[in-house]
């Protein structure tokens, strides 16, 4: 395959103003007439004639025609994913017809079919699979859209902007027409077709228009969408009171598929979900799902602005929308619910998974220098970095002076296509700051690590912390040079109090938080008018995504822990605390838990006075993921034993204090989303858990019943996780197979049956998981039933993915050979765990480098495949 650089972009000869579509869909197929009002690009220097088009896996192309004339064979060259016309005048109608097969559309690219329904994901390159197009996103165009179907079959019609003509055809045919008055790009593209019902609210926006709001789902959950549109609406008065945006349509629809290789997709009026982000009822989803709805609903509604009315100039720039957009959902996320719990949970996903992902063969700037496939870049760089990228600015820049930034963004760009660059330059010119060294976090990858040292001079009251940064090497980039880089610190004194942070001896009004701006290779600080050693508090609210390196003792991480004023810090202290006591045992098997750890325990499960929905955080033990990202040549088995030991340690010295946590937080009354609910049903569970995990029997009890009786989701699944990772086999047994012949005929909740067991370190197994795939709800057209089956076995299940003779490496490999064939997208992921072989003790990394291997020798390897397999073993 072909690598694309971005320092070859050029502008698009030919532009395309409007383009008319018309689909008529039936059984065996599609017929898609196109036509496009194309003119030459006066921006372009290019004087060549001929035209070309993309095209990717379209059946038959029916006929061209250019200014209404049929064109001969001779005028054009069709290969499989290029249309060229030799020759075309400047300005020119062009018409292509085209037949497709939608219901043999395995890879869900472009148009295909999901339960019965038609559906599109076009974004990255799914449009060319449509028609022939010139497929990139500075090519913007107004769309019109006419779709034509059986009635009875398909008595819903759906494409963007909005509805203009419908009417019916001869044989129980129908059609609806849609007009799009806002020009896009064609990865915006969206048509839906179905037998589906309708829910219905309005918004009325900040002017005072009021928009229709649709959601359309399968009849069979209709139950199920209340919480995507309340969440919608939260959403849309949000962006117009934080960035004042406003809606610009009058119909916004949201509409769920069950078969979907994304969380969703932002098309210009209609949203297309995976039905597991976006479908919910308190019997069918747990917390953590109505928080990621929410989140997710709100992220496609922003990109409205961020990504549809502004979007990229060239897939390079994906971070653009992406990082932006992720950004203000996070922020979103944050004002409505907990901000402390949300900034723990981005930083927790960037520290277990952007940072490995920095450190393996796939390493990539946040706007990338290269690529073979762009689906292989909707990573976690892109959009989580890319969203911590914001976040710095944001930080730099302050409230005010980063939301005159987004004004002018918006303002200028509007209806533009740009480039991560611009967005940089529309912030340096609102605020006056320069962010020329700034934008070194798009174009080198790695995460930086600081090295803090400090000393304190007694004699003149004087603290010096001593900064270091250095960036490692990655893939195609070495010697980097240093970023700026706002690193937020506090100064604990010995009772705990924040201390003013004076860097001058005369600094009256010194602030007790400050945000220090790296920019050299070292830097030292000094903080006056002391007169002890403080405890320093680095890094608050992880303002910035980098690994830091201080040599913190147990009493101060102790310390930190109950006396922080900054709640992220005190998780933080916790967790570096436990991580020490963990990896500590990871050698010695006779080691003892330090009674410290307990105690730290023992006092937030025991301070109700503390904010619940922070110790549930904080009793969460740092996970195996995160434990083997830190580790140099981690020996997983041994890091799972060490962690399993520590878990059972703490249940046996506080089973006291769990109960009483148990029964503390057993809440009364209807269930509620609020971050006090979800935190005290996020204790109990763990409590439940913990006293599972050392099979207590009067958690055994208290599981089956609460399994049984459970009003929600969110209870009955912590009852029947806690029962599947404990020894009591019976009532596991039991409470699975109650499970699913209660939940049978619901995916949504399938998945999570399918997920829970195949997580499990205690019965997850190979072999469970061989008996999953046999299962008849497990499908392999589905990726969310290969998620959660094979990805979760992978990547959650650790030890049995590790297993000593790399039976679950080559089972992974097998997976991916078949799923290459029929979706690549999927395949090229779920190989992401092989990737990292280098990393892994050496018997460990030679097994998974043969897996690999083994997926690079099939035949007829995907393009999406090929890159990951090849990068990685490069
Ligand atoms: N644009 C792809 C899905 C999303 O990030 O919203
Ligand atoms: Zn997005």
């Amino acid at each position: 395959p072909q690598t694309i650089f971005l320092k070859d972009y050029r502008v698009p000869a030919f532009l395309v103003d409007h383009v008319d579509l018309r689909f008529e869909l039936f059984e065996d197929g599609a017929r898609v007439h196109c036509t496009l009002a194309m003119r030459r690009n006066p921006d372009s220097d290019s004087s060549d004639k001929s035209l070309e088009l993309d095209g990717d896996s379209l059946t038959t192309l029916e006929s061209v025609s250019l200014d209404g004339n049929l064109l001969e064979g001779s005028a054009y060259e069709d290969r499989d994913d290029k249309l060229t016309l030799h020759e075309v005048p400047d300005q020119f109608n062009l018409g292509i017809v085209t037949w497709i097969e939608p219901q043999n559309n395995t890879r869900l690219e472009g148009l295909y079919k999901s339960s019965g329904m038609f559906c599109t994901q076009c974004e990255a390159e799914g449009f060319r699979c449509i028609t022939y197009f010139p497929d990139r996103p500075d090519v913007m165009a107004r769309f019109r859209t006419r779709v034509e179907a059986d009635k009875t079959r398909y008595p819903i019609l759906l494409s963007n902007g909005n509805d203009v003509e419908k009417g019916d055809l001869a044989d129980g045919r129908h059609f609806v027409t849609w007009e799009d008055p806002f020009p896009k790009p064609c990865y915006l593209f969206a048509l839906v077709a179905g037998d589906l019902l309708e829910k219905r609210d309005t918004f009325k926006t900040m002017s005072g228009r009021d928009i229709d709001l649709r959601m359309y789902v399968e009849p069979r959950n209709a139950e199920k969408c209340d919480h995507a549109m309340d969440s919608l609406k939260r959403a849309m008065r949000w962006d117009e009171e934080v960035y004042g945006r406003e809606y610009d349509l009058d119909i916004f629809m949201i509409v769920a598929v069950d078969d979907f290789n994304m969380g969703a997709m932002e098309n210009k009026g209609l949203n297309i979900f995976n039905s597991s982000c976006v479908l919910a009822s308190q019997e069918t989803a747990t917390d953590m799902a109505f928080q990621r709805i929410e989140s997710i609903v709100a992220h496609e509604y922003f990109h409205n602005w961020s990504g549809n009315r502004v979007t990229c100039r060239d897939w390079f720039q994906l971070s653009l929308k992406e990082g932006f957009t992720v950004f203000r959902d996070s922020c979103f996320s944050a004002d409505v619910g907990s901000p402390t719990v949300k900034r723990i949970e981005d930083a927790t996903m960037l520290r277990t998974a952007q940072f490995a992902e920095d450190a393996g063969p796939m390493a990539h700037p946040v706007r990338p220098e290269s690529y073979m496939e762009i689906t292989n870049f909707y990573t976690l760089t892109i959009y989580e970095k890319g969203s911590e990228v914001v976040g710095m600015i944001h930080t730099l820049l302050g409230p005010d002076l980063f939301r005159k930034g987004s004004d002018l963004y918006f303002e200028r760009h509007d209806g533009q296509a740009v480039t991560t660059d611009d967005f940089v330059r529309a912030m340096e010119d609102a605020s006056g700051r320069d962010l020329s060294q700034f934008r070194l976090w798009y174009e080198q990858s790695g995460t930086p690590e600081l090295t803090v040292r400090d000393e304190f001079d007694d004699s003149a009251g004087i603290y010096r912390l001593t900064i270091k940064q250095s960036i490692p090497d990655t893939p195609g980039q070495a010697d980097k040079k240093p970023q700026h880089i706002p690193f937020a610190i506090g100064l604990l004194g010995a009772e705990g109090e924040s201390l003013p942070l004076k860097l001058a001896a005369d600094d009256a009004d010194a602030p007790t938080d400050r945000v220090l701006e790296l920019t050299d290779a070292s830097h030292t600080f000094e903080f006056h008018g002391l007169s002890e050693r403080p405890v320093p508090s680095l890094l608050r609210g992880f303002s910035a995504p980098v690994r830091v390196f201080y040599p913190w003792t147990r009493e101060q991480l102790t310390f930190l822990m109950s006396h922080d004023s900054d709640g992220f810090n005190r998780w933080d202290a916790g967790q570096r605390l436990a991580v020490d006591v963990i990896n500590s045992l990871v050698s010695s098997t006779d080691g003892n838990v330090d009674a410290g750890l307990v105690e730290a325990y023992r006092s937030l499960l025991a301070d109700s006075s503390l904010d619940q929905a922070l110790v549930a955080k904080m009793l969460q033990l740092p996970s195996e993921a995160y434990l083997i990202e830190l580790a140099d040549q981690p020996n997983v088995p041994a890091i799972h034993r060490a962690r399993e030991r520590v878990l059972a340690h703490l249940a046996r010295s506080l089973r006291d204090e769990l109960l009483a946590c148990y029964h503390r937080n057993t809440l009364s009354g209807h269930y509620e989303v609020t971050p006090e609910a979800v935190a005290r049903r996020s204790l109990r569970n763990t409590a439940l858990a913990w006293l599972l995990h050392i099979d207590d029997e009067e958690g055994r009890t208290l599981a089956t019943s609460q399994f049984n009786e459970a009003d929600n989701m969110t209870d009955r699944m912590g009852a029947l996780r806690a029962l599947v990772n404990s020894g009591y086999e019976k009532e596991q047994e039991q409470a699975l197979a109650d499970f699913y012949q209660q939940w049978k005929d619901d995916p949504q909740v399938v998945e999570q049956w399918f997920a829970v067991q195949s997580g499990s370190t205690r019965t997850g197994g190979l072999r469970k998981v061989h008996e999953l795939m046999e299962h008849p709800a497990f499908d392999w057209k589905n990726p969310n039933k290969i998620r959660s089956v094979i990805g979760v076995f992978a990547g959650q299940n650790l030890p049995a993915f590790h297993a000593e003779d790399g039976v679950g490496y080559q089972f992974l490999a097998e997976q991916v050979r078949k799923l290459d064939d029929s979706n690549p997208q999927i395949a090229a992921r779920l190989v992401s765990p092989l990737t990292r072989w280098r990393k892994f003790a050496p018997v460990h990394g030679e097994q998974m480098k043969s897996a690999l291997e083994t997926v690079r020798d099939k035949s007829g390897l995907s393009r999406d495949v090929y890159e990951v397999v090849h990068k990685s073993l490069a």
